[in-house]
């Protein structure tokens, strides 16, 4: 079978470079996009043992960068078949009244529109194919509010409006779209969002199992390898330690 190509933004740690390992050793041709250049160096020249692999180096909330990396893939590479919006974070845990706006812009500037600015430039070599698949990764956090978590929460909904956005407009073109929507994972999510302070980082997942990014990498996986006539449309993902959003079972 020919390997299908698949675009992985924040493929330099945790979801995205789980998964950028899975779809490298099961068929596919690998993008792998971040900011961080030694880290995509590394992991390309591991996973170029098993496919071919090429990487662009950009932030996604800056659209012309975007557009021009994107652009920039030789022929070779440009014919995507599967995008994954992976590239995101949370920067900051606080009540609305007190929050950061550098957190806030940074939130809506990444999750939101560098989701938007790489998806417009992959979607239209997609629709002119009739075909392609475009993974989100969204949240729990995307589906229910908890306290302090207002503007990542928000910007996780946008995502969840925007796939479902894209479900009706790229219906005429077979485009398949999904949305991965997971709880709790340890990866360097927390390590971000409270800016480097490991302990608290790893407070996070104490007295609990949370997901591992292997978890959501096989379930995203999964999803681009189902038959053509079938899309997972939305999937939320969770430890079985965690009922929702702020409910979670922890050992004493
Ligand atoms: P990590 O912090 O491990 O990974 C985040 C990835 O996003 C990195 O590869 C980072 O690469 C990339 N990234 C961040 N900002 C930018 C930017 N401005 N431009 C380009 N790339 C960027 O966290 P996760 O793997 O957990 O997060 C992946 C996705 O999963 C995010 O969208 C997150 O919101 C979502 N998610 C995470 C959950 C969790 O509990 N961990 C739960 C639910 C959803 P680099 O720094 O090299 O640019
Ligand atoms: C990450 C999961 O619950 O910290 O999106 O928002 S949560």
């Amino acid at each position: 079978m020919e390997k299908r190509i698949a675009l992985v933004t924040g493929a330099t740690s945790g979801i995205g470079e789980a998964t950028a390992r899975l779809l490298a050793a099961n068929n596919f041709k690998l993008i792998l996009c971040g900011r961080r250049q030694d880290r995509l160096a590394q992991i390309s020249k591991e996973l170029s043992e098993l496919t071919e692999v090429t990487s662009l180096t950009f932030d996604v909330s800056q659209q012309r960068a975007v557009e021009q990396s994107i652009n920039s893939l030789p022929m070779a590479w440009k014919e995507i078949d599967v995008l994954i919006n992976n590239a995101g974070n949370a920067h900051g845990l606080s009540p609305i009244q007190t929050g950061d706006l550098n957190d806030w812009e940074k939130m809506i500037d990444i999750n939101v529109k560098g989701l938007l600015h790489v998806s417009r430039e992959v979607m239209n070599g997609m629709i002119e194919r009739k075909r392609g698949h475009i993974v989100n990764i969204g949240s729990i956090a995307g589906l229910e509010v908890y306290p302090n978590g207002n503007v990542y929460c928000a910007s996780k909904s946008a995502v969840d409006s925007i796939t479902k956005g894209m479900r009706f407009d790229l219906n005429p073109y077979g485009i398949k779209v999904t949305s991965i929507n997971p709880g709790m994972v340890d990866t360097e999510f927390s390590l971000v969002r409270f800016k480097g302070d490991a302990e608290r980082a790893k407070n996070t997942y104490k007295g609990m199992q949370p997901l591992t990014a292997v978890d959501i990498a096989e379930l995203i996986l999964f999803t681009v390898t189902r038959p053509a006539h079938v899309v997972l449309a939305d999937v939320l993902v969770l430890p079985v330690a965690q009922a929702s959003a702020t409910v979670v079972k922890r050992d004493a």
